[in-house]
């Protein structure tokens, strides 16, 4: 009943004709995709004409950050305004990149979410524990942590317009992953704590993604488990025939 949503983050990488070029590509490869939702979250300067490339495609572009103003005084910032004006449809937030090297914290995710879904676009809320709190027993407490905190005050209407990916930090960029039956067990709890919050049909509606080290190989394991909806690939999607390859698994 969930659509599987598969998003490419290409985080620092690729300039504006590198971008145009994959994604040229990845729209002859996905034509006929019926069944997956496909998303490539590429850098700022690229999506204009990303946006533009994959028009009338199934296709939809994300950006990888926001700040959560309308506008104002705040030098070198992008806000949801601007992102809605060139027509983005997704925004991903609180990667474990961001917490890590820009310190951000819950409560400010919130803010960018909230923004986020006020102007109408969907944010996808990255969270993931690190590799010495999965050993130390924490990583449901982390979790829910970064579920609360980035979710807090949202009704349930726009809890449900919200993607989760789970990241675990210790899989990101590694090549190594979580086993599908690992993943699949965090996943459910990440279920679970959605459906104390916002109640268990709207939680039952919730995309919740897989993210660190989703490539070809390892792809249609994951998707196969019963609450991973999909995918939020970093390396494997610079490509757009192993890109494609992942698709192929979940359409
Ligand atoms: C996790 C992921 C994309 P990768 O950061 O968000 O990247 O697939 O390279 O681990």
């Amino acid at each position: 009943m969930r659509r599987l949503v598969i998003a490419g983050n290409w985080k620092m990488y690729k300039n504006n004709k590198e971008a145009v070029e994959t994604l040229t590509q990845l729209k002859d490869l996905t034509k006929e995709v019926k069944n997956v939702d496909i998303v490539i979250g590429a850098p700022f300067t690229c999506l204009s004409d990303a946006v533009k490339n994959v028009e009338g495609s199934n296709i939809k572009i994300a950006a990888e950050n926001v700040y959560p103003k309308l506008e104002g005084a705040y030098t070198g910032e992008v806000s949801p305004k601007m992102l809605k004006d060139i027509r983005v449809t997704y925004v991903i937030l609180g990667h474990s990149e961001r917490r890590e090297y820009f310190k951000e914290s819950d409560e400010f995710i919130n803010q960018k979410i909230k923004a986020v879904l006020e102007i109408g676009m969907k944010p996808i809320l990255c969270i993931g524990e690190k590799l010495e709190e999965r050993e130390g027993g924490k990583t449901l407490e982390v979790l829910t942590k970064q579920i609360k905190g980035g979710l807090v005050d949202l009704s349930k209407e726009e809890a449900e317009k919200v993607i989760v990916a789970y990241e675990p930090v210790w899989a990101i960029g590694t090549g190594k992953t979580a086993t599908p039956e690992m993943a699949q067990e965090t996943h459910r709890e990440i279920r679970n704590v959605l459906a104390a919050m916002f109640g268990k049909d709207k939680a039952d509606k919730m995309i919740i993604q897989y993210g660190g080290s989703m490539k070809p190989e390892n792809a249609k394991d994951l998707l196969s488990q019963e609450d991973i909806d999909g995918g939020l690939v970093g390396g494997a999607s610079l490509k757009a025939d192993s890109f494609f390859e992942i698709i192929k698994t979940g359409n």
